[in-house]
């Protein structure tokens, strides 16, 4: 079970009180509204777990620290919170890398507080130190080394008011040995940073303003690029008004699914490498596009030098430096998303947009039919299968966190993303490994919610070791294998780029089923199509954690699919013959 302490210690938040450093830690952690840490001891982070028991605050004892980072990363990403993971010294801090990364890439908040040897010692190559702080400076927002008790309070405060304010990202706070068993009067008030000052360069122009509301009313072909942004700013509803009123389709990035419904009319859905082809046709075709919260990551532009290039541009974004990074903007909004625009909505009329969503409608039919229902139901299982099947058993209603690979773009492409929040997955880094532990994550900050694990069989490996977490915690997670025996997005891009030469591709895996049940959780092998949906049944069903093996057809590609170097429009199709009838792909046998 996971430790949990004494609820009365937070009556150190209300009066100044001596505590040693390890108390102040607690303290200053469930101050910060902290419930939960996920965490692994070692000698140097010994005092703080030594207090541990007289705080509220729920541990959770992960296998292994990547494991504890992208379950903080997790549970920040499903509850909007600044996520928490802890780690010992040396080898316990570089474990936390990888996970501290993925969430920098993502702009995800979070605090990870390592142990460090004795103030004395630092700098002596003493048993189990690395200099952390070093180490962690281009993939942290920021970071600090507490060697005084008396500074650490107010580092632990920085850290959450740093991770959460304008563009989130992750921050590590190091805290040498010394430093944990000293003591200092923690007063929680006192320790307050200086409020937050955004960027001088985040005040809107009212002539920005106003050259945007004004390429909007002339724009003849306009599309909104809705990404990470809407969530992290919490402009679901603005996003929302401003399309219904000015009837602007919607195009989403990967992190930005969920952010826009995708059974509103106006959602085109995925952009990007392996988005909808009509999705990035429009974008070539269009002559406005209006940037929300979005970076421009090459996987959504494809080659920059044919990117839009008949459109103009309005960048609405919170961090000054994306601005005109990868995509130069006409009109830059730098401010958060919400406020801009909450201040720009009002110069925003009614517009008449048919004629535009009347042409992508029917470039839907001409160039952009869903793969999945043309392929025959021979007995095979495809991925897209399962995807289908479990977005329509849950209606959509479910947490689901993926890892990395061909799944992870099914996933995107055929689980329909309702409501914010609702798709886990590491963008930017790409982290294999990110599935097990980010769904754990997830769990602990929606108990009540139906959360899920799509993991590709080698991804899943990579990991393997949280289940024994799970078995613990005695948490209610299913667990999705889309077993193809492969490397299968390696294998893809070897087939495609590099004629067919699989190398380090295929890849053979214990028996998933088994290796459940030896940590005591349930699970089941599906093969047939026909099988899916009982078996996601049983899944949710079943009081625990379930495990489901998909066997899948081994050799499938994920399409649309553009190929580096080439442009938006430049899609690589599924070969075959082209089916008449637009859209309406599904999975559902017909
Ligand atoms: C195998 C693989 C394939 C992929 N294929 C695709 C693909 O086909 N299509 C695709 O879209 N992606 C794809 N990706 C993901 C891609 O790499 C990027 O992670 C993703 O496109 C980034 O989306 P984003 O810009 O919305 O989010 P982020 O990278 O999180 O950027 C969000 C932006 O919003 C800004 N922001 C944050 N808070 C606010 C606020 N309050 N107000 C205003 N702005 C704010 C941030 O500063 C940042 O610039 C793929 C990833 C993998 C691993
Ligand atoms: C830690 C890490 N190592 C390597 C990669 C490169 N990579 C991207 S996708 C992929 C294959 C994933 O295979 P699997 O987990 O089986 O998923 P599939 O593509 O088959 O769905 C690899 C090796 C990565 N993204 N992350
Ligand atoms: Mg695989």
């Amino acid at each position: 079970m996971a430790s949990k302490g004494n609820a009365s210690s937070n009556a150190h938040l209300n009066t100044p009180t001596r505590l040693t450093g390890a108390e102040i830690l607690w303290a200053a952690l469930a101050g910060e509204g902290v419930d939960t840490v996920f965490g692994y001891p070692g000698g140097a982070i010994l005092p703080a777990y030594d207090a541990l028991h007289k705080f509220p605050i729920r541990h959770v004892l992960v296998r292994h620290e990547q494991g504890a980072a992208h379950m903080a990363d997790g549970y920040a990403r499903a509850s909007g919170k600044v996520g928490v993971a802890l780690a010992t010294s040396g080898p316990g801090a570089t474990n936390l890398i990888t996970g501290i990364a993925t969430a920098m890439l993502d702009s995800i908040p979070m605090v990870c507080i390592t142990g460090n040897v004795s103030s004395k010692v630092l700098g002596t190559d003493a048993f189990q130190e690395v200099d952390i702080t070093g180490i962690t400076l281009p993939v942290t927002k920021h970071n600090f080394l507490v060697s005084k008790t008396e500074d650490l309070a107010h580092a632990i405060r920085a850290a959450f008011q740093i991770a959460r304010s304008g563009r989130p990202g992750p921050v590590l706070v190091d805290i040498t040995k010394d430093a944990q068993q000293g003591t200092a009067i923690f007063d929680f008030d006192a320790a307050k940073p200086h409020p937050y000052r955004p960027h001088p360069m985040l005040t809107v122009e009212q002539s920005g303003l106003d050259q945007a509301a004004e390429l909007i009313r002339n724009a003849k072909r306009p599309v909104i690029l809705a990404g990470h942004g809407i969530m992290e700013s919490g402009a679901m509803e603005q996003v929302r008004t401003l399309a219904e009123r000015a009837q602007i389709p919607v195009a989403l990035t990967l992190l930005g699914l969920g952010g826009f419904p995708a059974s509103h009319p106006l959602n085109l859905g995925m952009m990007g490498m392996h988005g909808e082809a009509w999705v990035n046709h429009a974008i070539q075709e269009s002559d406005l596009l209006i940037a929300c919260g979005m970076r421009f990551d090459d996987r959504v532009t494809g080659t920059l030098s044919t990117y839009a290039l008949n459109a103009k541009k309005i960048h609405i974004e919170i961090d000054p430096a994306e601005i005109n990074k990868n995509v130069k903007a006409d009109v830059a909004l730098v401010g958060d998303l919400r406020a801009v625009l909450e201040d720009l909505l009002p110069r925003i009329n009614t517009r008449d947009g048919s004629a535009w969503l009347k042409t992508i409608d029917a470039s839907k039919g001409a160039v952009a039919v869903r793969d999945i229902k043309n392929l025959p139901d021979s007995g095979h299982l495809y991925a897209a299968h399962v995807m289908h099947d479990l977005w329509r058993i849950t209606g959509g209603d479910a947490i689901i966190a993926t890892d990395v690979g061909q799944h992870q773009m099914w996933e995107a492409q055929y689980f329909r993303h309702e409501t914010p929040r609702t798709l886990i997955t590491s963008g930017g880094l790409g982290t294999m490994g990110f599935g097990l532990p980010a769904a754990i994550g997830a769990k602990f900050a929606c108990p009540d919610k139906d959360v899920w694990v799509i993991a590709g069989d080698g991804g899943f490996q990579m990991t393997a070791s949280e289940l024994a977490t799970i078995a613990q915690e005695k948490i209610k997670i299913n667990i999705a294998i889309i077993n193809n025996g492969y490397l299968g997005m390696i294998r893809q891009w070897q087939e495609f780029l590099y004629e067919g030469n699989y190398q380090a591709a295929s890849l053979v895996s214990p028996d998933f089923v088994k290796l459940a049940d030896a940590h005591g959780i349930p699970g089941r092998a599906v093969r047939t199509r026909a099988e899916v949906a009982d078996a996601v049944n049983e899944a949710r069903s079943a009081k625990g954690a379930f495990l489901l093996n998909f066997m899948v057809e081994k050799e499938e590609s994920v399409y649309p699919m553009i190929l580096p170097g080439s442009a938006l429009h430049e899609m690589m199709r599924r070969p075959g013959k082209r089916p008449k009838d637009p859209l309406e792909e599904s999975a559902a046998d017909e």
